[in-house]
């Protein structure tokens, strides 16, 4: 088993109830334990003109390999209604793999850690609910990462 962390993302739908969906479905992953959630949270879109989304991140212990686990991850999405038109359009959900174990993974299909993880708030604060001492395959620490990227913009939910 290795410990996997899991964001995930909406803003189409009722987020926050595709959210609660896409953990029950996480939970029921065959060979995967889910260990934890964190709060969710209210941020604007990195895009302008887009809805608000809410987003949270999961930890699951997972015995499957990384693109299994992918192709899980996509099935899900596809089944809360996920359309693909346009790549970083509105979305009733995104389940993006954050950190999987200490692998390193850089396949065209798959990118661990994932790409912008630095720059991106409402990824790492609720990462760091369930983790905060982690440290990334690469070498970087989340403490360090955190110091850099601002608490700003973000509305804790529940
Ligand atoms: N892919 C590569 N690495 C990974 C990984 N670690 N986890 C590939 C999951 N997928 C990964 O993703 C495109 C392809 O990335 C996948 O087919 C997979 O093979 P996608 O989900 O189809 O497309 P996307 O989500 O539109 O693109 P991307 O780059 O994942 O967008 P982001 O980075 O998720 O950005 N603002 C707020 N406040 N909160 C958000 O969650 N999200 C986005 C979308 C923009 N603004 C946001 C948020
Ligand atoms: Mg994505």
């Amino acid at each position: 088993m290795e410990r996997v962390y899991i964001g995930l993302g909406s803003n189409l739908a009722d987020p926050a109830e595709q959210l609660r969906n896409a953990l029950t479905a996480l939970a029921q992953l065959d060979h995967c334990k889910m260990v934890g959630v964190s709060s969710f949270y209210a941020s604007d879109s990195l895009l302008p003109g887009q809805p608000r989304y809410t987003n949270a991140v999961a930890a699951l212990d997972c015995a499957l390999e990384p693109l299994t686990l992918l192709d899980a991850l996509q099935a899900i999405e596809l089944d809360q209604g996920r359309e693909r038109h346009e790549r970083w359009g509105p979305r009733t959900l995104d389940l993006d793999i954050i950190v999987f174990g200490d692998r390193l993974i850089d396949e065209p299909r798959l990118k661990v850690p994932h790409y912008h993880l630095q720059a991106r708030p409402f990824v790492l604060y609720p990462l760091a609910e369930l983790a905060p001492e982690l440290q990334l395959a690469d070498g970087r620490s989340l403490k360090n990462l955190l110091a850099d990227c601002p608490f700003v913009g973000l509305e804790r939910l529940f």
